[in-house]
């Protein structure tokens, strides 16, 4: 056998460049490259090894460990999880600060591989710097934090662990039903350790996109429940997009005649103006969508994790003895509430299901139904949206703007606050992967660097990332990394000075405005953020508009823009876009002196009797 001396952060890296995919005949390195902040415990290993690897292995340098790997997550999202990047940190807050991000990865089913450096394997000179000293347990490290949060962990404490650990993160990361976070904690001795490595472990390797078939049995219980249904519904989520099945969908869709809703993650599976897409679905969706799922007795639910804002709780799909099909290529997912499991690829199991159906279709009456439903939406949700001259515009307004200048055309991308409730309402998507929500941790601070994200996994596309003014203070600091790296983003500020959803619903919930919008916040002197000078200050073109019709001239603006652009907008805190949605469960105090909140109990008790628990 012909080995290699390399240190075990060397033969990483080499490893890392040396794994391909095949994107559109064109062959790729799965690997865009490795975001890296450096410190006592990466910056001597792996940073000398990512040196060494950097035409093949390009490193990017970030400001915040947390906003690198959202960068990192986000560029797996607008990959269609066909690609993905790793993130490396130092040892203890390097390392800590890139847990959220691993959360925020392990919820969304988006492949990530984080890299952090870990205490010496020799143990010879602790504590080191920024270590975490468990008083029970010599093997716990802070990166002890990723294990519930990864979907494979591995300490590498001697340098020919990193081989069988990179074969079983390669499988996890391309796996579709495993996919998520791998972390691989890189002991610092460890890292600058040499081993002979065999020559074949650098092979180049072509991965491509596993679709697993329905099991036959499945498959014939699913197509007999769907030719029963008398009112059925599909409810498109993350998976179809990611499975790449729009073009199956709309041709399933248009053959049997059901109509479609998407979730925040499969909005934009089919474009907006398909006249079975009902849009959004569930609390934060269209009248069109939520009006079918109070009514239908099948529910086909692919690529979707039912979370739940898609299904209100649980008090959504209201019809008695409903029929849940679960097209899902992961099991935990396919058979959520006693649905019937069609455990599949999306594209692939909606093929087989349009076979095994034959001729088969839904009620003429059902789907001209839902047709007029989406045309009353249509109506409705324009008048949320028209242009308006209120001194302080809605959320809705600013939408109907961005959409109006700029098109479906674009990337469109939102993680928290107000927004992600009226963009799924109301944004009008185009092409598959045009809406980038990232709705399953809804993480404030994740908008800006996954724009830049976004951005280098779709560098021919303009990214229009929409975030409040909460969020871009929560994290911003990667505009200056897009200046730097020439990527340019056009970011639309909405500053309503607060949280000011979260005030709607402590509102809604009977609570007195307290501790969200900053005029309710403990203070001495009420703050007065400038938003425009401190974008600029990071090198972005910043500008305030005053108005609607000011919003949409720098918008016009910004698409000649070649450099990051940021406008800013002030809105209205208390008002969202009230047709469409659905009741959501937050728990309201049972007992308190306030009579607001005994009137919302009584009201939430009410709804509640509405929820169901697999049936
Ligand atoms: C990291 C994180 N912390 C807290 C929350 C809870 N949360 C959701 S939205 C929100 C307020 C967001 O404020 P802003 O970005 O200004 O949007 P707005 O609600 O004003 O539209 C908060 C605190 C969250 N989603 N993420
Ligand atoms: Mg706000």
């Amino acid at each position: 056998m012909s080995t290699v001396r390399l240190t075990m952060a060397q033969a990483l890296t080499r490893f890392l460049s040396r794994q391909m995919t095949e994107i559109d005949g064109q062959r790729l390195p799965i690997f865009g490259g490795v975001w890296a902040i450096f410190g006592h415990g990466n910056v001597a290993g792996l940073g000398e090894a990512l040196w060494h690897e950097r035409e093949r292995l390009p490193t990017f340098r970030a400001h915040n460990e947390q906003a690198m790997a959202h960068a990192a997550i986000a560029y797996a999202k607008a990959n269609m999880r066909r690609r993905f990047m790793a993130a490396t940190t130092s040892i203890g807050p390097g390392a800590t600060n890139l847990v959220t991000a691993a959360a925020l990865a392990h919820v969304n089913r988006l492949p990530v591989l984080l890299l952090p450096g870990d205490v010496f394997a020799n143990r010879i000179p602790d504590p080191v710097l920024q270590q975490v000293e468990a008083f029970g347990d010599g093997t716990v490290s802070a990166n002890d934090c990723f294990r519930p949060v990864s979907r494979y962990f591995d300490r590498i404490t001697r340098p020919e662990q990193i081989i069988p650990a990179l074969a079983r993160a390669m499988q996890v990361l391309t796996d579709p039903a495993e996919c998520g976070p791998v972390t691989l904690a890189l002991c610092q001795d460890v890292q600058a350790e040499a081993y002979d490595y065999p020559e074949s472990f650098f092979t180049e390797r072509l991965w491509t996109p596993r679709r697993p078939r329905a099991d036959r049995a499945e498959l014939k219980a699913a197509a007999e429940a769907l030719k029963a249904a008398k009112k059925p519904l599909i409810v498109a989520g993350g998976g179809v997009l990611y499975s790449g099945a729009s073009d199956e969908l709309a041709r399933f869709s248009a053959a049997t005649g059901i109509p479609v809703c998407e979730t925040q993650g499969g909005k934009s599976a089919l474009p907006d103006d398909d006249a079975l897409n009902m849009a959004a679905v569930g609390v934060t969706g269209t009248g069109a969508a939520n009006r079918l799922a109070a009514e239908a007795d099948l529910v086909l639910a692919i690529g979707t994790r039912l979370q739940d804002f898609t299904t209100g709780s649980w008090a959504l799909f209201g019809a008695a003895g409903k029929t849940i099909i679960g097209l899902n290529v992961q099991s935990f997912d396919a058979g959520k509430h006693r649905a019937l499991p069609l455990v599949a690829d999306a594209r692939e199991g909606l093929a087989e299901l349009a076979e095994a159906i034959g001729n088969w279709k839904a009620p003429e009456s059902w789907t001209n139904n839902a047709k007029a439903g989406k045309g009353d939406w249509r109506k409705e949700a324009g008048k949320a949206t028209a242009a308006s001259n209120a001194a302080l515009p809605s959320d809705a307004q600013v939408i109907g703007a961005v959409q109006r200048t700029l098109g479906s055309d674009v990337i469109l991308l939102h993680a928290a606050g107000g927004l992600p409730g009226e963009l799924h309402k109301l944004w009008q998507a185009g092409a598959p992967g045009s809406y980038h929500a990232e709705y399953g941790f809804s993480c404030m601070g994740y908008e800006i660097a996954g724009g830049l994200g976004a951005k280098m996994a779709r560098p021919d596309k303009e990214v229009v990332v929409m975030v409040g003014d909460g969020s871009y203070l929560m994290l911003n600091s990667e505009i200056a990394t897009s200046v730097m790296l020439g990527l340019k983003l056009t970011i639309v500020l909405l500053d309503n000075r607060g949280f000011g959803c979260i005030n709607r619903l402590q509102m809604a919930t009977g609570g007195q405005s307290f501790n969200n919008l900053l005029k309710d916040s403990r203070h001495e002197t009420l703050p007065e953020i400038d938003f425009v000078q401190h974008a600029a200050s990071m090198g972005a073109i910043a500008v305030k508009a005053a108005s609607i019709a000011e919003l949409e001239a720098a918008l016009t603006q910004a698409k000649e823009n070649t450099r990051t652009t940021v406008v800013v907008i002030d809105t209205d805190p208390l008002i969202s876009t009230g047709s469409g949605g659905a009741w959501w469960d937050v728990a309201v105090p049972e007992v308190s002196e306030r009579a607001e909140v005994r009137t919302a109990r009584a009201n939430y008790d009410e709804r509640r009797k509405r929820q169901t628990i697999g049936n």
